[in-house]
């Protein structure tokens, strides 16, 4: 008899999961369906998974397709059954292909390919729909978004759109992706999504947001939101008026780490804030675009949303000074700038490089104590709290899985299903804020 094991959550019981444990089945005689407890996805990093264990279970055992049901409970659990229940397959969809090769010195490994489309009907018959995404660009960080977004129950990536269809269709067939590519086919795009995600060069934010909400579809967006203070204000105000959820993507207002990090920086511990000092440096290529765009390119437009994050967040936006200072190439793109802020009742200093290296970290003092967290601090996992007394050290520590995108999305998904829990992480006005000091910098210094 041979012994066929797979492993899923199963939220949100669809057509891809039905699809996959159907053929599961079909590859031998017996199969064994893990249901990973909540514990564990908490563990493994998956969010927002709506549906209770008792649920999932009910779900899968509907199919008809599980010979025996068994709850996924601890990292490494996936090995120990292989041998406990003497196993011939393990199997997984596609989105995890090459993750379980560690397994095949034990059993076969096949990986089956994922359900691309759910059917619209089942999408709207239900209160929680499966979002269908769109992801418009086609570089580096779209690439990072996708295996995050797989580990956020209640979202799809479905589709990509790049005006050039050559990059589309190439980064399609590497996510199993409907492509569309050239201008013309933008509206059939949307058509197919419910939601996108504008992961382009800034400049072109503005428009593929705008554009998006005048179709319906909600927005993510990568930072900078817009280059300009009135274009975010514009777009969130469409979004209010149209009952659309609108998002600027700076990944460290979302995560886990930072937002504990602010609510001790607000929590007196470290008496009255008075001076912060935010730094990202990031050494890149002087033939990136980064570096090469003399428009738009430049270390503060690229790293200014993360070190600006901080100061807006706990002094507010009415800073009753800026002053920038900038070392530039001979094209006039900074290669290294440091934003300095006066507040009413404190000081502050962004620091953005992408051709000087620098200690990247993130101080914040106080009248009590300051709170220290190191680089990479804009992925916040650990920072301490430092007093007068060397010896009085308080430490923190918190999650950030991968690339830290999952936070994000997560939160944008629940957002758009109803739940406002998540407002305050990064609102309206400090999107426009940061917006409208990155404008200031270009419109002095380009
Ligand atoms: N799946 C699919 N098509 C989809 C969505 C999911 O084929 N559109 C597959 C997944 O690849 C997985 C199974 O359905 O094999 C369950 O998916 P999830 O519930 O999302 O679980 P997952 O996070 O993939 O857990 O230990 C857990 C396993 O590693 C997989």
């Amino acid at each position: 008899m041979k012994k066929v094991i797979t492993y899923g959550t199963f939220d949100l019981f669809h057509e891809g999961h039905y699809r996959l444990l159907k053929r599961a089945k079909e590859l031998g005689d017996y199969l064994i369906v893990g249901v990973t407890s909540e514990e564990f996805d908490r563990s493994r990093g998956k969010l927002n998974v709506i549906d209770s264990l008792v649920t999932r279970i009910e779900n899968v055992k509907n199919t008809g397709f599980a010979d025996e049901i068994i709850v996924e409970e601890v990292q490494g659990q996936k090995f120990r059954d292989i041998k406990k229940y003497d196993i011939d397959i393990f199997t997984v969809g596609s989105d995890w292909v090459g993750h379980f090769d560690y397994l095949k010195d034990y059993c076969e490994v096949v990986y089956l390919e994922r359900t691309k489309e759910i059917s619209s009907t089942q999408l709207r018959n239900r209160a929680n729909p499966i979002l269908r995404m769109g992801i418009i660009g086609t570089g580096r960080i779209a690439s990072r978004f996708i295996p995050e977004s797989h580990l956020v129950s209640g979202i799809s990536v479905t589709s990509v759109y790049n005006p050039n269809k050559a990059s589309a269709d190439k980064f399609a067939k590497r996510w199993d992706l409907n492509s569309f590519g050239g201008t013309e086919a933008f509206s059939d795009f949307l058509e197919y999504v419910d939601c996108v995600y504008i992961a382009t060069p800034h400049e072109h934010h503005y428009d593929y947001a705008l554009r998006a909400m005048e179709a319906g579809k909600h927005v993510l967006c990568e930072k900078p939101f817009t280059l300009r203070a009135a274009e975010t204000e514009a777009l969130y105000t469409y979004a209010e008026e149209h009952g659309l959820v609108i998002m600027e993507g700076i990944k460290t207002a979302y995560c886990p780490g930072f937002n504990k990090l602010i609510s001790i920086a607000c929590s007196g511990k470290i008496g009255a804030v008075r001076n912060i000092e935010a730094c990202f440096t990031k050494l890149e290529n002087s033939l990136s675009r980064e570096l090469t765009d003399t428009k738009y390119g430049g270390s503060f437009t690229e790293l200014a949303s993360y070190t600006l994050l901080p100061i807006i967040k706990l002094f507010g936006v009415d800073y009753e000074e800026v002053r920038f200072d900038s070392i530039k190439d001979k094209n006039g793109i900074d290669l290294f700038t440091k934003a300095h802020f006066r507040y009413p009742n404190g000081m502050a200093t962004a620091t953005c490089g992408l051709g000087v290296k620098s200690e990247g970290q993130l101080i914040i003092s106080g009248t009590k104590g300051y709170i220290l967290a190191e680089s990479p601090w804009w992925k916040t996992s650990y920072f301490e709290v430092r007093y007068e007394d060397p010896n009085n050290i308080e430490k923190y520590s918190d999650v950030f899985l991968n690339y830290g995108l999952r936070y994000e999305i997560s939160d944008f998904v629940s957002t758009i299903n109803g739940n406002k829990t998540n407002d305050f992480k990064l609102i309206k006005e400090e999107s426009i804020a940061i917006s409208g000091i990155i404008e200031d910098f270009l419109s002095m210094n380009r």
